[in-house]
């Protein structure tokens, strides 16, 4: 059976690695998980023990977790359209990429996350905002000198860590954590991602919708359907 993508509702960092099977273009399933409440049945701890979306489960039965895992082997299957071709001087800037949004990048949001759970606690709450308010500003600036002006993130086309990217870098508007329009070169490969139909199909997805999109996305499956498929 077909690769299935477990992807976390809401405004998942798994909404990435939607837009990057889109662009793949190769038959794939989706399993959407209601965060947290879906993570804590036993059931989905077999497929990440750790509890977190998304998870890409393989042909073979195999369970693959972390986004920067299964972006890379979603690439693997077709470097010449959304990676890079292994020794390449590009796979190894993609590598460098995809490592600084999977962490620096990402991490800058934390105490944003962490304030949106805080509603008890104003104060603490406020001192959060503040400490993630300027650590995703930074991100944002080391991202637009990574750039460089260049279009995508990496070499002369999209990858998957522009993919990535769409997932994440929507957090800012979501918490008004910094005007994007600040960062030029950024602002405008996210406006150009923003427009791009596998973007505009993983939105409808999170919106619990069933967009056609490429033709590749072949239905949604129930996780307690799923459970046969893991391998021993
Ligand atoms: N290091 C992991 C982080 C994954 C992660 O934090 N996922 C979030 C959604 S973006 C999650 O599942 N959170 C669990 C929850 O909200 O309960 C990765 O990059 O895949």
């Amino acid at each position: 059976m077909e690769p299935v993508l477990f992807y976390g509702v809401p405004q998942g960092c798994s909404f990435g690695s939607i837009v990057a099977l889109e662009w793949l273009g190769r038959p794939y399933r989706l399993c959407r998980i209601n965060m947290p409440d879906d993570m804590q049945d036993d059931l989905y701890a077999r497929f990440n023990p750790v509890r977190e979306t998304p998870v890409l489960l393989l042909e073979n039965g195999a369970s693959l977790c972390e986004s920067a895992a299964i972006l890379q082997n979603l690439a693997a299957r077709a470097p010449e359209r959304i990676g890079y071709p292994a020794g390449s001087l590009e796979l190894e800037r993609l590598n460098q990429m995809l490592a600084f949004l999977n962490t620096t990048f990402f991490a800058a949001f934390s105490p944003l996350w962490t304030a949106y759970e805080m509603e008890s606690d104003p104060p603490v709450q406020a001192v959060l905002r503040d400490l993630g308010r300027r650590q995703v500003a930074k991100a944002h600036a080391q991202l637009e000198t990574l750039l460089g002006g260049r279009d995508w993130l990496v070499g002369p086309r999209r990858s998957i860590a522009d993919a990535y990217l769409t997932g994440i870098a929507r957090w800012a508007e979501y918490h008004k954590a910094t005007e994007q329009s600040a960062y030029p070169s950024l602002h405008r490969l996210l406006q150009r991602l923003n427009n791009d139909p596998a973007v505009t199909f993983a939105r409808a997805i999170e919106a619990g919708e069933e967009p056609r999109g490429s033709g590749a996305f072949l239905g949604h499956v129930r996780l307690a359907d799923l459970a046969p498929r893991l391998a021993a």
